[in-house]
């Protein structure tokens, strides 16, 4: 039987919750094949404290090359960049793939750590990836830094910004709204129809990974020829079952459980459809 197969273009989360471990992870739960890019390493070192250690270009252009020579991939994604260089590799490399179903993680910012994209990126980032992707994901300070320091702190907000990043070139905006008071409200534009997912807060801090499981799982349900509205409200249940089983870390916050969906599945998301868009 022939299997879906993704790609996912990230940096390695030593600790396994985030990045490429948990794109990999969500890949493998969701019944879809995965492949790798990794940009770069995330992990700490004991002496210097240097925590972000990118790759040489030449390393993340071997990937690519053998990813898109050797295996034929439905969907990719994109999280961890960093710099402007491997912005604009990855973005120069995307038109000579065949691949529709690319959803942009336009990572900078994790919940805790150092910020995941350097300074003087965002242009890289904002001119020439955003507009080939299928759907961007940005969480609040994410869409924050993409509307140029405007704030995002009510649901009308959340509204607003995702049209406004529309204009960016994307064919789908999903603005997460996960750091709003009450329940995990995301908003999903097309430039035509709105729709809200909601689902119910789930009190933890152990939530690390979860934005990178969700572009996963959106890829992955893209990969197996879904919607983009379907898949989003799959990735929306993986993610929140995967936070309501969370594994808890001793000493730093801890990560997602990647296994629940498969084992009990989520029925807490609700979607509906806005009416009065601007
Ligand atoms: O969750 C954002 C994120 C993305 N990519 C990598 C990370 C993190 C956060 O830890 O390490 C590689």
């Amino acid at each position: 039987m022939s299997i879906s197969k993704a790609c996912t273009i990230a940096g390695s989360a030593a600790r396994g919750g985030a990045g490429i471990q948990a794109d990999l992870k969500t890949f493998q739960e969701l019944g879809v094949y995965g492949t790798s890019a990794i940009t770069a390493f995330v992990a700490t070192h004991p002496t210097t404290k240097q925590g972000i250690f990118t790759q040489p270009i030449e390393v993340i252009e071997a990937q690519l090359y053998t990813i898109n020579e050797q295996v034929d991939i439905d969907a990719l994604k994109t999280g961890m960049l960093f710099t402007k260089d491997i912005i604009e590799l990855v973005a120069n490399w995307l038109p000579t793939t065949s691949v529709k179903n690319i959803v942009v993680d336009p990572v900078m910012f994790g919940k805790v750590g150092p910020a995941l994209m350097e300074q003087g990126a965002m242009d890289a980032m904002k001119t020439k990836l955003l507009p080939q992707a299928k759907i961007i994901t940005p969480n609040m300070p994410e869409a924050t830094y993409l509307l140029e320091g405007r704030e995002i702190t009510t649901l009308s907000d959340l509204q607003d910004a995702a049209h406004d990043l529309h204009e960016l070139g994307p064919e789908y905006v999903l603005v997460k709204g996960g750091r709003l008071d009450g329940p995990a409200i995301d908003i999903l534009y097309d430039g035509h129809r709105m729709i809200q997912l909601e689902a119910p807060r789930i009190e933890t801090t152990h939530t690390n990974g979860a934005g990178c499981s969700y572009s996963a799982a959106i890829t992955a349900g893209l990969a197996q020829g879904l919607t983009v509205q379907d898949a989003v409200l799959l990735a929306k249940k993986f993610v929140t079952s995967g936070i309501r089983r969370f594994i808890p870390f001793e000493t730093v916050a801890g990560a997602i459980d990647h296994r629940a969906f498969k084992e009990v599945g989520e029925q807490g998301v609700v979607i509906s459809e806005l009416v009065s868009v601007k």
